[in-house]
């Protein structure tokens, strides 16, 4: 028997992250309508990864898998957190505003958060998992690979900012990853 899963995303970024990562999942993925879309209400990147997953499920009466996910910036008390997509109009005008609110700060300390849910076809919450990556924000952007805020996220390990890594490696070390990471072996034995 197929098992459907619905990517409940409208971010071709993160689809092609997520897609990566649920590629041997035994789950066939199909993208949700581009018509349909939820109000993101909740306070945290779980709630809204739920609100998400949930709302998708119902509406196509099928599984649904959501990526709630952002930056904190810990000079800017974790801004713009649940606001990152709010932030601005586009990449380019998100990263700026950012540059400019962060300013000659010398605490460039910050953290990718990501909260993934996978609903049943009636919106009850199968599964939820959290992957977090620290970084620091750079002056200026690096790279071109990746997506959002990725030029200015700089990991000290790889001495490469996000954009600047494949897509194996951001995949490896990213909040996306250490959130698929447990959550991708319970979906495979999931029963539909
Ligand atoms: P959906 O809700 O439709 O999935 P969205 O872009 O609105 O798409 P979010 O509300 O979760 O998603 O907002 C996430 C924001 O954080 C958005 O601006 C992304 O570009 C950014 N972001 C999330 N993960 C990222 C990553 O791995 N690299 C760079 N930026 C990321």
């Amino acid at each position: 028997m197929t098992k459907l899963l619905v990517v409940a995303t409208g971010n071709p970024g993160k689809l092609r992250e997520l897609q990566a990562y649920l590629a041997d999942s035994g789950w066939e993925l199909t993208l949700k309508p581009e018509t349909l879309d939820v109000e993101e209400t909740g306070e945290t990147f779980a709630a809204n990864a739920c609100l998400k997953a949930s709302q998708i499920a119902q509406a196509t009466g099928q599984w649904a898998i959501a990526d709630d996910s952002g930056l904190q910036v810990d000079a800017l008390n974790g801004a713009p957190g649940v606001y990152s997509a709010r932030y601005g109009t586009s990449d380019s005008d998100r990263i700026s505003r950012l540059l400019r609110e962060l300013g000659n700060s010398e605490n460039r300390q910050a953290q990718f958060v990501c909260a993934v849910a996978i609903a049943r076809p009636d919106g009850k919450i199968a599964l939820e998992s959290e992957g977090i990556c620290r970084g620091e924000i750079l002056y200026a952007p690096r790279g071109a690979s990746g997506f959002g805020y990725d030029p200015i996220f700089y990991v000290s390990e790889q001495q490469q900012t996000f954009a600047e890594m494949s897509r194996e490696l951001k995949g490896s070390i990213s909040h996306r990853g250490q959130a698929l990471k447990t959550l991708v072996p319970q979906l495979t034995t999931l029963k539909p």
